[in-house]
């Protein structure tokens, strides 16, 4: 990485420090203006979508093994968007908005075949509700996330917190559910001030019939030594005999490697290197959306930031976050709790529960969000 400019400095150098003593939730974090993303939280499901087509052709798998092997590459054709496409753009990752509770997130992709429900489902802890759907190819993807951050003395490291459950509705009327984990994730590049993300440890897809995919991520500086790596086995059941080995980068190629049970040894799985594969969500204009529509409510403040006018973004930002307060403030008052608009808890999910059991590793949280029937 470059050195920063003199005047950028100081500031990054005292925001390393005020990092050292925060744990927990970095959401609340004020951040040098030049680290700051015009836009929200909220927006981030929009990279589960952008690979549109490889997430419609997962209706088109014939066997259960060719729909797995569809949604583990849809899966991992996701990734190069959420983890890079910050950096790419602008250099380094940035620090996007802390939604507010109620915020939505409303957007598609060809004339409404795909459709993304998002809200913001808590404020503290921050936690983000979405809802993907294919209608016509009966496909839906409904998850939540959260972030748990520490930090130590070279980065921050980042714990996703959440889950996805993607159904496909079958010809035959089943339903067949993949549970995905989220991989953690690591901050690097902070002393140089340009954080860029690494993916760390392990993530799964978890299907109703049984296949289990392990994907293990690694960095430079790792056994592969190659940033962005990852070795995804697909298994019959966690544990089990293993039926296909996927190698590669999740920024570039991945190829079938041994074993792989229909002879593609050498053969690409998919290549995430070009950005055509992936399509930016469609959002209505600003002047169109609803009250709570992130780009709507963040207007003042994105603008600023975009401008570099970085004293009215923060009185937005203050004006945005006291008028919640106050919000808050006058539901106690009458006795009223905030009612989500789009979607409903499932305290417990029984489906998610049931398919984490599968996994060796059972992830810790257990409540879902699902979109009501009024929003879909
Ligand atoms: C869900 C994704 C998540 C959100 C972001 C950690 C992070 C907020 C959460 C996990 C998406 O599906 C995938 C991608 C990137 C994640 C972000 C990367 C990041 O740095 C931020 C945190 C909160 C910060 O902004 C910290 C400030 C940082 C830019 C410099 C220290």
């Amino acid at each position: 990485g470059t050195a920063l400019p003199p005047a950028q400095k100081s500031s990054w150098g005292s925001f390393l420090k005020s990092l050292a003593s925060f744990s927990g939730d970095l959401s609340g974090l004020t951040a040098p203006s030049f680290i700051l993303a015009p836009f929200s939280l909220t927006e981030f499901p929009s990279y589960w979508g952008e690979p549109k087509d490889f997430f419609a052709a997962i209706a088109d798998g014939k066997t259960a093994e060719e729909r797995h092997l569809l949604v583990t590459r849809w899966f991992l054709s996701t990734l190069s968007g959420q983890f890079t496409r910050r950096e790419k753009e602008t250099g380094s990752e940035k620090k996007p908005f802390n939604p507010f509770l109620g915020e939505q997130f409303l957007g598609s992709w060809d004339n409404g075949e795909l459709v993304l429900h998002v809200e913001q489902v808590s404020h503290h802890p921050p936690i983000t509700a979405y809802h993907l759907e294919n209608k016509k190819k009966g496909i839906v993807y409904e998850g939540n996330c959260a972030q748990k951050t520490s930090f130590s003395a070279r980065q921050i490291s980042v714990k996703q917190v959440g889950h996805g459950l993607l159904r496909v509705k079958l010809p035959s009327g089943e339903t067949e559910t993949y549970l995905i984990t989220l991989p953690k994730l690591k901050i690097e590049g902070l002393w140089t001030g340009r954080p860029y993300v690494e993916l760390t440890e392990t993530s799964y897809i978890q299907a109703s019939h049984g296949l289990t995919s392990t994907i293990k991520y690694s960095g430079a500086g790792w056994v592969s030594g190659t940033s962005h790596s990852h070795s995804t086995t697909v298994t019959s059941g966690a544990g089990g005999p293993t039926l296909y080995t996927l190698t590669g980068t999740w920024t570039g190629e991945t190829k079938y490697a041994k074993p792989s049970r229909d002879g593609k040894e050498g053969q690409v799985f998919f290549d995430a290197s070009s950005d055509a594969m992936r399509t930016r969500v469609d959002v209505k204009p600003v002047e169109e959306q609803n009250e709570f529509e992130s780009r709507r409510a963040w207007k003042a403040v994105a603008d600023g930031i975009r401008s570099g006018d970085y004293d009215s973004a923060s009185q937005a930002k203050s004006a945005l976050e006291n008028a919640e307060r106050q919000r808050r403030k006058d539901e106690q008052a009458r006795g009223e709790t905030f009612q989500l608009r789009l979607f409903d808890k499932r305290p417990n999910d029984p489906e998610y529960k049931q398919l984490a059991h599968a996994l060796k590793f059972k992830p810790e949280e257990e409540d879902s969000w699902v979109l009501k029937t009024s929003a879909a």
